[in-house]
């Protein structure tokens, strides 16, 4: 393999500085995949599973302190503060690398240092993007094995490409104390120390993809967004593609995989990513996607073949399950998984567990890494070089009250503004409290790579370059009664939503103009083959002006975090919600 004289010089450089007992370059190779196991097995990462049940899948137990993102811990480092941005935590440079310097310094004497290289994006794709990660992690090898395309095929690809995002990781102690995940976007470069889990540590993901890449795409005009990717096919044959924005376990891989519901006959839905979309404008002036990763990383509790059957199908093999019960038989479970738990086992603490103990063998974010390509409705385009184009886009997270079912917005700058001013209820899928209401622009709070003033601003100018923009819609699968269920059914039932929004899209249905945009007629929603008691679909689709007045303030303050830096249009958008709330009158039609 021809090796890239910068690539290979950096990699000296920072083994110089991490001081490893040997440096190993992986190739990529099922060969090496194995090797790689059996020697994780005497590390004592991974447990092997039950082969016969389970093959080639593998489990692993994190630190206790490191089962999510920490993103109080988490660093852009640009050379100001301001292109940091109100909602990032912000280190200069300098301050940065000299912090950070002292905490590799020799960190990997007595380990090895594993070099990755690695492409996000299919090979050959003029969206990929090449990185190389240095680690002494093999959970982070295995696990970037599967999200990635890596090994010679990205040597080979860094050949066209030239340049290579550098992304330098250690465990280090595993100590929160000693914990920084760095990103420096203008020198194309990570560093992550500390931690071993997803999203902190395999740095192609949200590191490379979203926030790195966030970085690129405002330079180079194109979007990188956290958006799962479907393909919706109708009963006549056609499919169209929905890009989704929900904030973490907000439903994304759930979305991305749904099977129609046995009303809806003729329906098929296909996976193009369930996570991370890269989007530009084609030449057709449509906005197209791909999907960066080649795996997914998606959680465990509540999945199950009645919620998601494709992601039960596509970790049946060649899966790593972490943080979970471990049954004494060598199987997995978590709670939600839908069969009965095992007698006994240990939980994913590694104390002893039964499930009369009465205490949650799964950590709530506990989660799978298994190929895409493994999943049954995988699309037969999800590696496809240009991508899939982009009919529809939503927004949605965790509102109990408030947020309908479905609307769609205005047009691309309304559609804008009803992205950047969305609230969700946090989860488990980050370390700070669960449940608590906060603004997550996109989904994006955690993963915007800059000042997301820049970031509203650079979505406002796409508008303007694409001819033909997708509709974009909000979403709420999450709303619940007084007595705190859920209304909607959610799960295989949300594809009602989406014929929805694709009707509009072909303008085969009209919808009802409301203050906030424009809601379902309850006759347009195919609701056959539910039983929704009372008056459930009148209050998924009910709009009350005065509660959205109080959430219009909670927008405003919002806004002040971003001063004079916010889009007037902005402003705009937020004083017309008002005065159509006040005067509940009806949006104009675009
Ligand atoms: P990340 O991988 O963190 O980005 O999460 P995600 O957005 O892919 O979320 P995921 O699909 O894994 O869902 C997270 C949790 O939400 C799981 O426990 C699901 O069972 C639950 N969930 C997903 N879709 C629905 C839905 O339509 N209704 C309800 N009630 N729960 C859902
Ligand atoms: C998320 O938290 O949005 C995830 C998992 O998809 S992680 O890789 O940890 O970011
Ligand atoms: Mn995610």
């Amino acid at each position: 393999m021809v090796q890239n004289d910068k690539a290979a010089a950096w990699v000296e450089e920072m083994a110089a500085l991490c001081q490893p007992d040997q440096v190993v370059w992986c190739d990529g190779s099922d060969e090496e995949k194995e090797r790689f196991y059996e020697l994780s097995l005497k590390t004592g990462e991974f447990q092997r599973l039950d082969q016969e049940k389970l093959p080639g899948c593998y489990y692993h137990r994190s630190a206790q302190n490191d089962v999510a993102r920490t993103e109080h811990l988490t660093f852009i480092c640009t050379p100001t503060e301001r292109e940091a941005g109100p909602t990032n935590n912000w280190m200069a440079p300098d301050a940065a690398y000299e912090k950070l310097r002292a905490l590799f310094n020799g960190c990997m004497k007595g380990r090895t240092m594993y070099v990755i290289p690695f492409i996000m994006g299919p090979p050959g794709s003029p969206f990929c993007e090449v990185g190389i990660q240095l680690t002494d992690s093999l959970y982070v090898v295995q696990n970037m094995r599967m999200m990635t395309r890596m090994g010679n095929v990205a040597l080979e690809q860094l050949r066209t490409n030239g340049k290579f995002t550098e992304c330098l990781h250690s465990n280090g102690e595993l100590d929160i104390d000693r914990r920084y995940i760095c990103h420096f976007p203008q020198d194309n470069r990570i560093w992550s120390f500390g931690s071993g889990y997803g999203g902190n540590a395999l740095l192609g993901k949200k590191c490379l993809s979203l926030r790195i890449a966030s970085y690129l795409g405002r330079k180079e005009q194109w979007m990188a967004e956290h958006m799962l990717i479907l393909g919706v096919e109708d009963p006549q044959g056609n499919t169209s593609y929905i890009a989704a924005a929900f904030p973490s376990a907000c439903g994304k891989t759930n979305l991305a995989m749904l099977i129609p519901p046995d009303s809806m006959p003729g329906y098929k839905v296909y996976t193009v990513g369930d996570d991370i979309a890269w989007l530009r404008v084609g030449p057709d002036g449509r906005l197209w996607a791909i999907n960066p990763e080649a795996g997914f990383f998606g959680v465990l509790p509540g999945t199950s073949m009645k919620t998601n059957p494709n992601a039960m199908l596509t970790m049946k093999k060649n899966t790593i399950f972490t943080n979970v019960v471990k049954a004494d038989d060598n199987t997995v479970w978590w709670e939600g998984m839908g069969v009965d738990p095992p007698a006994h086992g240990t939980d994913w603490k590694g104390d002893e567990w039964t499930p009369e103990r009465g205490e949650k063998g799964a950590h709530p974010n506990s989660r799978f890494t298994a190929p895409a390509a493994q999943c049954p409705v995988m699309s037969s385009h999800w590696e496809d070089p240009q991508g899939v184009p982009i009919s529809a886009i939503f927004f949605g997270g965790r509102r109990s009250h408030l947020t309908p079912l479905i609307y769609e917005t205005l047009d691309w700058n309304h559609g804008t503004f009803v992205g950047a001013t969305m609230g969700s209820e946090t989860t488990a899928a980050a370390t700070s409290a669960s449940g608590v209401l906060r603004r997550d622009p996109m989904a994006m709070l955690p993963f915007c790579g800059y000042n997301m003033a820049d970031y509203f601003h650079h979505w406002l100018e796409m508008g303007k370059r694409i001819p033909h923009p997708p509709k974009i819609f909000n979403v709420n699968w999450f709303k619940k009664d007084d007595e705190g269920n859920y209304l909607w059914p959610g799960f295989g039932d949300n594809l009602r939503a989406l014929e929805w929004a694709l009707k509009r899209c072909r303008d085969e249905v009209e919808g009802t103009e409301t203050p906030i945009g424009r809601l379902p007629r309850a006759q347009e929603l195919n609701l056959s083959g539910l039983d929704l008691p009372g008056d459930t679909v009148e209050q998924l689709l009910t709009v009350d002006p005065d509660a959205w007045l109080e959430e219009v303030e909670g927008i405003e303050e919002f806004f002040q975090k971003f001063g004079d830096d916010l889009p007037q249009e902005f402003r705009d958008q937020a004083e017309n919600l008002k005065r159509r709330l006040k005067a509940q009158e009806k949006i104009p039609v675009s």
